[in-house]
């Protein structure tokens, strides 16, 4: 049966139309580490591919998992300015993008005021703890009332500006009645864009959309929020994928293209495209619609958004450009693509990304990427997990005039699997005797072979010397499902 997502009527027609295979490449997990508390956040730093850095919602924590495992010191512990309990905590992290250079990264938290604070610490000798006083606060996202809810937060950095992003909520009480959303001299429920300064923390982008204007603070980009606790940057494009938490009804994806300042996406006129409270007038020009929305929903349970990532790796080239979005309650899995005008493909991936023993995500709290792009699932209750496909190829370093020697994992027992290759890249071809579509521009067979009881196969293949230097894109196949997608240069 379709889950009860609701998108415009163009894009529901486009989606129940679509004849895509929906089991090309079939996707797992892999466990990372359990080894956290409420995990909130995890990513890696700039030009570093051995550690995972995970934010603890209560402990205030930020951990460096290496080598396997989670370090016992932590890399950073904001507990003693920090307050959470209904909301907020450590909710999220970012590395400056010279992080090699300068060691700044930024942390975002509720303190002892119940503020949402963003602050800068630098990593000290060690690179993996950081100095504590080295804590800069950059800026704070003051609250009007006692509430403890709707905090935000995500922050980052935008691909293409290189500013820094702040979402904030709307400070509750619930249903927004003082319009905190809507009121431009508040920073509560907005996305604020600043370009931080060195030592001085931040000044305004000259291209901010109210600069200048004495009703709206400076800092806004975008206004009319209730509960972004998470956003994401295509990192290709610098668009931006909002997840709104919704009230009681609607939970929403607004889409913010590269650059375009100023939009209000409605929170409290309206919650998702509907009037808010129902039946109140809400027309009032201007406010952006998001391009997907569903209904909290009882069977199964839904009730919070959680975006997000767009995923830009190279291991499922059929998914590129996929904005990954869930549902905290449910744990469901899911992926749109918007081609800036509707939502061309949507998936529900909620089979298949789930906990590897099986379970549904118990409290999945952030979809991210690690170095390579691969995303990363946080769960509150369990850990950090790994999206892989089932089948995992493993192809060597190539060398001209020699064989290379393939191999793969997480085949059927005995099936026959194809070896293909492509000197083209990477595309959408139907493979008819093999009934699949594989991610290659005219693939070729590079070898045959029968997986062994545990599902492995191997393939040695000659490379010939004319190859020397050539790219050459490889995945394997067997009916019905695909690996990944590997890319080398022969040398
Ligand atoms: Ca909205």
């Amino acid at each position: 049966m379709k889950p009860r997502i609701l998108v415009n009527a163009a894009a529901i027609a486009a989606l129940l139309t679509s004849d895509l295979p929906l089991h090309a490449q079939s996707l797992t997990t892999e466990e990372i580490t359990r080894a956290v508390t409420q995990p909130t956040w995890a990513t890696t730093a700039p030009g570093d591919p051995h550690r995972i850095f995970i934010t603890e919602r209560t402990t205030g924590q930020v951990r460096v998992y290496r080598n396997g495992r989670v370090l016992d010191a932590p890399f950073l512990d904001v507990s003693a300015n920090m307050r959470s309990r209904y909301d907020g905590g450590l909710m999220c992290m970012a590395f400056d993008p010279d992080f090699a250079d300068n060691g700044y990264f930024y942390v975002y938290y509720t303190d002892r005021r119940n503020d949402g604070v963003v602050e800068r610490f630098e990593v000290s000798g060690n690179p993996d703890v950081a100095d504590p006083a080295t804590r800069f606060e950059v800026i704070r996202v003051e609250r009007t009332g006692p509430e403890d809810m709707h905090a935000g937060g995500f922050i980052g950095f935008g691909p293409m500006d290189g500013c820094l992003y702040i979402t904030s909520g709307d400070g509750g009480p619930q249903g927004d009645p003082d319009q905190n959303a809507q009121n431009g001299l508040l920073a509560l429920g907005k996305i604020l864009r600043i370009a931080l300064e060195g030592d001085s923390g931040y000044s305004i982008p000259a291209d901010n959309p109210f600069v200048g204007r004495n009703d709206v603070l400076p800092e806004i980009w975008a206004l009319g929020l209730r509960n972004p606790w998470r956003a994401a940057f295509d990192s290709r494009t610098g668009d931006l994928y909002v997840a709104d938490v919704g009230h009681e009804s609607w939970e929403e994806v607004t889409f913010i293209p590269n650059g375009a300042g100023g939009l209000n996406l409605g929170w409290a006129i309206r919650e998702g495209s509907r009037c808010f409270p129902p039946g109140r007038p809400c027309d009032p020009p201007g406010l952006t619609d998001p391009i997907l929305e569903y209904f909290h929903g009882h069977d199964p349970p839904r009730c919070c958004i959680i975006g997000g990532a767009v995923y830009r790796g190279s291991a499922m080239p059929l998914l590129d450009g996929h904005y990954f979005y869930s549902d905290f309650c449910s744990g469901e899995v899911w992926s749109l693509l918007y081609d800036g005008q509707r939502v061309v493909e949507w998936r529900d991936h909620s089979t298949q990304v789930r906990r590897p023993d099986g379970q549904r995500f118990g409290g999945l709290s952030s979809i991210t990427q690690d170095h390579e792009g691969n995303l990363l699932i946080v769960d509150f209750t369990s850990g950090v997990y790994r999206v892989v496909t089932v089948m995992q190829l493993r192809s060597p370093t190539l060398i001209g005039g020699r064989r290379a020697e393939f191999s793969m994992t997480g085949a059927t027992p005995g099936a026959r699997v194809v070896l293909l290759y492509s000197l083209e890249g990477t595309g959408r071809t139907r493979y008819e005797q093999l009934d699949v579509t594989v991610a290659l521009t005219n693939p070729l067979v590079a070898g045959f072979a029968y997986a062994d009881a545990e599902g492995r196969t191997r393939w040695s293949v000659p490379i010939p010397h004319t190859a020397r230097g050539r790219t050459i894109w490889f995945q394997a196949a067997e009916v019905g499902n695909t690996s990944d997608v590997s890319r080398r240069v022969v040398e």
